[in-house]
């Protein structure tokens, strides 16, 4: 029985580039070939729960504006728990996306103790197990909120408090327990509050080890479990911190380096992370798959000019297509996807607004998409990224990086030519009128 949430709405159809009906899908087309493969297999759309169903449109200045039942003050939290899994699986349908993603506080109420809230948990996953076996949505990741509750304000991982530490782990154990029996893809951490506000309490040293042994722990069990999915880390460099110690994809990558787990271990990029670290998206996605760690996306666009992490639906065209190309060349998602990380505006009140939303994004997903396969199929703009690296193939060259060479034989070979070398145009204006062609 529908829950009636979403009133008369149907499962959004794929209606062509030419429909100008926004409430359809013009691109998102899930069984189009692109590059060989099917457009929902490349995108791996996923809809997450904590924006749609759990925040009820506050801002630091004002509270509730959405004022949907399944929140309201004085209800049963297990009944509420169950009305938002259903209203969940209306939505996930309406919009026919393949996965969702989930904090374990998102779907069940914190009990007393742990394993009361464990218990809530996992009764609802039950409910959730029923629903993905019916409808086939699966689940792209899980992970633990550990930075809601008061327990965590000096983080969780990184407290100085290791009474914390272990609740931690006994909480991620937990979540993955939960998401390995839902057959999850991934297991994601975001570092919630693993970082300071201050310097003059904090021992960084301390505390970077105890996210490194953390980690640890975490790789260990899942390999103990037998998870098949991916560990990922989802950098971001501020907020709620004033400085998270998962700062961006250079710096998880030095820091998993360091604690021996660069080979167990990739990314979630998020676009408004990227942007608060001050790089932009296509920077973290082209650094990830050079230091082969790239993952799965937090999708969403940030607003350029606030500072905050605005969460808004990702919506321009030719920032997607940049994005998608850089994922395409990193030879596209295995176990991560496209994760909706993005809310509505406070003010877009209807359950359509939801609808709308998602639908609008993956139709300019879906632009970004094909037009980042153009790129590729036409090949000129990788074309000349790898004719400009080209003397690097060279033996006399090659054997440089190789380690055969030293400060002194290259100096000879300077000397004993007079090189001079000859500069080349980088040919920007070119590049980017070449991407331009595709959006
Ligand atoms: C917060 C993060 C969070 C993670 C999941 O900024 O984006 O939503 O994706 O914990
Ligand atoms: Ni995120
Ligand atoms: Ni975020």
């Amino acid at each position: 029985m529908s829950t009636g949430f979403f009133g008369d709405l149907q499962p959004i159809q794929y209606a062509g580039p030419s429909s100008r009906d926004p409430l359809t899908y013009r691109h998102y087309n899930k069984d189009e070939i692109v590059l060989g493969k099917r457009m929902e297999d490349h995108l791996r759309l996923a809809v997450c729960y904590w924006h749609n169903f759990c925040w009820p449109g506050s801002d630091p200045f004002g509270g509730e504006t959405f004022m949907r039942s399944w929140m309201a003050a004085g209800g049963d939290p297990m009944d509420q728990a169950r009305l938002k899994a259903d209203v969940a699986f209306e939505m996930f349908q309406i919009l026919g996306m393949p996965f969702f993603t989930f904090h374990d506080r998102d779907i069940a109420p914190e009990g007393k103790t742990l394993a009361e809230s464990n218990a809530n948990v996992n009764a609802i996953a039950d409910i959730f197990e029923k629903k993905m076996a019916d409808t086939g949505i699966g689940l792209l990741w899980g992970t633990a909120n550990m930075f809601s509750n008061r327990r965590f304000m000096s983080g969780a991982a990184t407290n100085p408090d290791p009474d914390v530490f272990a609740y931690a782990a006994a909480q991620v154990k937990n979540a993955m327990d939960v998401t390995q029996r839902l057959n999850g893809a991934n297991y994601v951490l975001w570092g919630g509050r693993e970082g300071y506000e201050t310097l003059l309490n904090t021992n960084i040293k301390q505390e970077l080890d105890q996210l490194g042994r953390f980690l640890n722990m975490v790789v260990e069990y899942k390999h103990k479990i037998g998870f098949k999915g991916a560990i990922l880390i989802e950098p971001k460099p501020q907020e709620p911190s004033k400085h998270q110690y998962d700062y961006d994809v250079a710096t998880v990558y030095g820091f998993l380096k360091a604690y021996g787990l660069e080979n167990e271990v990739k990314m979630n990029i998020e676009q408004g992370h990227a942007i608060l670290a001050g790089h932009s998206f296509e920077h973290e996605l082209h650094m990830a798959r050079s230091l082969g760690i790239f993952g799965s996306v937090d999708m969403n666009r940030n607003d350029y000019q606030c500072g905050w992490d605005t969460d808004h639906f990702g919506m321009n065209v030719p920032e997607l297509a940049l994005a998608y190309y850089e994922i395409l060349l990193a030879g596209g998602f295995t176990s991560g996807g496209t994760n909706f990380d993005a809310k509505l505006r406070r003010q877009s009140l209807d359950p359509v607004d939801l609808i709308q939303a998602h639908v609008g994004s993956a139709d300019a997903i879906a632009r970004g998409l094909k037009a980042a396969a153009e790129m590729i199929e036409d090949g000129r703009m990788k074309g000349f990224v790898d004719d400009r690296y080209a003397g690097w193939q060279k033996p006399e060259n090659a054997e440089i990086l190789k380690g055969g060479s030293s400060l002194e034989t290259l100096a000879e070979r300077v000397h004993t030519s007079d090189l001079e070398p000859q500069p080349k145009s980088g040919k920007q204006e070119y590049l980017e009128s070449l991407a331009n062609l595709f959006v």
